[in-house]
């Protein structure tokens, strides 16, 4: 191998491993801070957690819209291969490793209860963990549909790119809950903003 391409990857790994700054805003989780819902995934996909959860509020005539934000670690193709050069090429084209996928959740303004969860783009059907070429599918959803822990929907993430779903697409994995993890204010705009490399 020539020097040129030893420096690029030197070059590449000294990007992945910039320690993000810290917000004044953010709050570590814990069961004292009001984080909306969790998120259950297989234990294979461990090493990406949520990292970050952007949350941004906004009160509607008779609804409470909360868009999620979710920051995972990163997202990891099933084959090493296919994985670096999909990395490469989010590091180019969206300026950055990590993976963000976002939600909305409804609540009713009168009486705080779970209306409806919106997953635009971002559902995974009944795709499951190891399928390589995923699709992106959108679909609302009652409140109803959702197993409630702490009053929060557990919304299971069934795809290696993180899509989501009420059900578990993957009955047969064990499953990890990425509960950890820092919540902020923020859109996906902020999100997108924050994580782009200059
Ligand atoms: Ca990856």
């Amino acid at each position: 191998m020539t020097r040129k391409p030893l420096f690029f990857f030197a070059f590449l790994l000294l990007l992945s491993c910039r320690p993000l700054p810290q917000l004044a805003e953010d709050h570590k989780h814990s069961p004292y801070i009001n984080y909306p819902c969790i998120f259950v995934s297989p234990e294979k996909d461990a090493k990406n957690p949520v990292e970050i959860l952007f949350v941004k509020t906004d009160t509607l005539d008779n609804s409470i819209r909360k868009e999620i934000s979710v920051v995972f670690v990163d997202e990891d193709l099933p084959f090493f291969f296919f994985d670096w050069c999909y990395d490469a090429y989010r590091r180019n084209h969206y300026r950055r490793k990590k993976d963000i996928e976002s939600f909305v959740l409804y609540y009713s303004a009168a009486t705080d209860a779970l209306d409806s969860v919106a997953f635009p783009s971002t559902f995974s059907r009944d795709q499951r963990f190891r399928k390589n070429m995923v699709t992106h599918f959108s679909q609302t959803f009652p409140g109803s549909a959702f197993r409630l822990t702490d009053s929060r929907p557990v919304i299971f993430v069934n795809t290696w790119n993180h899509m989501f779903s009420p059900v578990d697409e993957n009955p047969g994995m064990k499953k990890d809950s990425l509960f950890a993890g820092w919540l902020r204010k923020g859109s996906r705009a902020d999100a997108e903003s924050y994580f782009r490399r200059k």
